[in-house]
């Protein structure tokens, strides 16, 4: 019998080579047990709401009035709505032909284009042009857009932190490219280090790839590490002598919980430096409404932004974004009044500040409360979380438990992980998700649970990490560190 296109051994390989752990075995497992009954602590996603977070209230009014816009219609819709609200939602409107039901401009609509460019000026200290900002359905897609417009085959390859997100490694594998890794070093707090970085180029180039993009992840996912600005240089730099677009993942940027390394983002460094490496680096930038304060992930909002792309680029870049025809209308809106809030001396101005830094204070003591539960564990040590919204400890696994695992045919860190959720509930992501060095292990957490339950849930995993150690531990040695 002839096989079917969509008959699995005849489907594309590089569906098959795509892997994504945030929602892989330890995530199925989770799911199944939560249908048993079993309470499950999801901290395998960075997906604030879903975790108890509350939305806030100034962006969710305005959305709400621009999809209903009937209620502007209500004599009493300014008893509901604050008039900051009411007059933004029209605004918005009165920009948007046909309202949230019309497609818009594939690129996004242009007034939040310009909105995105004011704020990228304000931040940088530099002017941004809206032509070069398109709107995306997260940060997600825009990320697929540009590898996708990088990679033209398997001999290219693209340089990416291990440990690293798995859209990079997952988006490469589905457009038939070559993950380039290059290591961050845990003992050095996930630090970058050039000469690494230039081996791991030299290497792949030796095996024939030709190296063309660089991808940093600022604030890491999922090591939480913040780029200080020299690092930031000493990247540029590389990424001009060795001839490679930089895509900068700059989604955490609102995300940072330590005072010494604020963010900074790729684009003013470069433009900092001057010419000519400022008039000729390309580097693309994404960013989102699902982090930071906002955690708007259902949204899916995101933008990317193009410096020193030759206008024919920018110009196929536009022609595929067409083919999706338009990114999601109400998710512009949440990205234009993300970067667009409200203003003081604005009726919304107060209580707009006092949620958004309700939300980052409370982030960053349950950034300590978890680095400090786990460096109180045995055989366990972690980095601080410096920004994003995850933990990466390192698990120290006894020989004995790699043995156990290997034994049933499980990835040590896979094997703790599945112990770890039936015995706490907590779900996880194993490190090998990620990418980690050989025989280091280590698991991911987001740092979102709500501040309450923290407590609670660091003495549970206390609790199971240490009576795991007890069984395996035969006191003659530990995985390397
Ligand atoms: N880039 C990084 C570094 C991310 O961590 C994520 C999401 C994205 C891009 C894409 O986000 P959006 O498409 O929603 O804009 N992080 C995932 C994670 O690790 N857990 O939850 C989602």
């Amino acid at each position: 019998m002839s096989r079917k296109a969509l008959d699995y051994d005849s489907i594309n390989e590089n569906v098959k080579k795509a892997q994504y752990a945030v929602r892989g075995e330890l995530y199925l497992r989770a799911s199944e047990l939560q249908k048993e009954g079993k309470k499950i602590i999801f901290t395998n996603v960075g997906n604030p709401h879903a975790l108890g977070q509350k939305p806030l209230t100034f962006p969710r009014q305005v959305v709400a009035l621009c999809q209903a816009p009937f209620l502007l219609e209500d004599p009493n819709v300014g008893l509901i709505f604050p008039a900051d609200a009411i007059a933004r939602a029209k605004h918005y409107l009165s920009l948007i032909p046909g309202g949230l039901g019309a497609y818009s401009d594939s690129r996004g609509i242009p007034a939040i284009r310009k909105e995105v460019a004011d704020f990228i000026g304000r931040r940088d200290g530099y002017p941004s042009d809206p032509e070069l900002i398109y709107l995306t359905d997260g940060a997600s897609k825009g990320v697929m857009q540009i590898l996708n417009t990088i990679i033209r085959g398997a001999g290219d390859g693209i340089l990416v932190p291990v440990p690293q997100y798995p859209l990079y490694s997952a988006a490469i594998a589905l457009f038939g490219g070559s993950l380039v890794p290059y290591y961050l070093e845990e003992t050095a707090n996930w630090g970058l280090d050039v000469n690494d970085l230039r081996q791991s180029v030299a290497q792949a180039r030796s095996k024939g790839i030709n190296v063309r993009a660089m991808v940093i992840i600022n604030p890491g996912n999922p090591t939480g590490q913040c780029l200080s600005e020299a690092n930031l240089r000493e990247i540029l730099n590389f990424c001009f002598q060795e001839n490679l677009v930089l895509l900068g993942d700059e989604v955490y940027q609102q995300n940072v919980y330590q005072d010494e390394r604020p963010f900074i983002s790729s684009r003013k460094v470069l433009l900092d430096m001057g010419p000519p490496i400022s008039k000729e680096l390309q580097l693309i930038s994404f960013h989102t409404v699902s982090k930071g304060y906002w955690g708007e992930c259902g949204q899916r909002g995101g933008y990317f932004e193009m410096t020193n792309i030759p206008p024919r680029t920018v110009d196929e870049i536009y022609k595929v974004a067409s083919i999706s025809l338009s990114p999601n209308v109400p998710a512009q809106i949440f990205m234009g009044l993300m970067v667009n809030p409200p203003k003081p001396g604005d009726i919304s101005y107060d209580q707009f500040i006092r949620e958004s830094k309700g939300i980052l204070e409370s982030l960053r003591r349950r950034a300590r409360i978890m680095t400090d539960g786990f460096n109180s564990c045995r055989n366990v040590i972690c980095n601080f979380t410096e920004g994003a919204m995850y933990s990466f400890p390192q698990i120290r696994l006894p020989p004995k438990a790699i043995d156990a695992a290997k034994k049933l045919g499980k990835v040590p860190d896979v094997f703790y992980c599945l112990k770890l959720l039936e015995a706490t509930g907590i779900s996880t992501v194993p490190g090998s998700g990620f990418g980690q060095k050989e025989g280091v292990f280590h698991l991911r957490t987001t740092i979102l649970p709500a501040e309450e339950d923290m407590p609670e849930i660091m003495t549970s995993f206390k609790k199971f990490n240490d009576s795991f150690m007890e069984e395996y531990e035969d006191h003659r040695g530990y995985s390397r560190m």
